[in-house]
C-alpha cells in the first residue's frame, strides 16, 4: 500500500510540475540591418524549438518587402513543458532573388519568457528581434 502511494505521488510530481502549457507566440523586429545594397533588409524568420526529444521546426514567418521594423502576423504555437529547459531558435533572413541571405540568430528561452509575462526582446549582432504573446 506504501509502495503505491510513493508510486502514485512520484507520478503527480512528474505530471503535475511539467504540464505543458500551449503558448501562442507573434514576432517583431526592430532596428533590423540594412543586409540589401541599394533597398533595404526583406527579412522573415524561422522558428525552430529545441527541448527534451530533439529538434522541432516550428516554421516561418512569411517576407515582408524593405522593413527594418517589421510586425509578422503568423502565430506560432508552442507546447511549454516548464523545467524542461526548452528552447526557441530565431533565424533571421533575408528574401533574396538568388539564394536567401542568412542574417542572424538568437535565442529564447521559454522558462525565463514565461516568468517575464511573455515578452522578450532578443538581440542580434544588430537590432533585435521581439517575441510576444499572440
Ligand atoms: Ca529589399
Ligand atoms: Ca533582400
Amino acid at each position: 500500500m506504501l509502495v503505491m502511494i510513493k508510486y502514485i505521488l512520484i507520478f503527480c510530481v512528474g505530471v503535475c510540475f511539467a504540464e505543458a502549457a500551449q503558448l501562442r507566440m507573434k514576432i517583431s523586429g526592430k532596428n533590423l540591418p540594412d543586409t540589401d545594397p541599394l533597398t533595404t533588409i526583406d527579412p522573415y524568420v524561422t522558428v525552430t524549438l529545441v527541448g527534451r526529444n530533439g529538434k522541432q521546426i516550428l516554421g516561418k514567418t512569411p517576407h515582408v518587402y524593405d522593413n527594418t521594423n517589421p510586425q509578422w502576423s503568423k502565430v506560432f504555437n508552442v507546447d511549454h513543458r516548464p523545467g524542461t529547459k526548452q528552447k526557441l531558435v530565431l533565424e533571421l533572413w533575408d528574401k533574396e532573388d538568388g539564394p536567401d541571405e542568412f542574417v542572424g540568430t538568437t535565442t529564447l528561452d521559454l522558462d525565463a519568457y514565461q516568468s517575464k509575462g511573455q515578452r522578450s526582446e532578443l538581440s542580434l549582432p544588430k537590432g533585435s528581434l521581439i517575441v510576444k504573446r499572440a
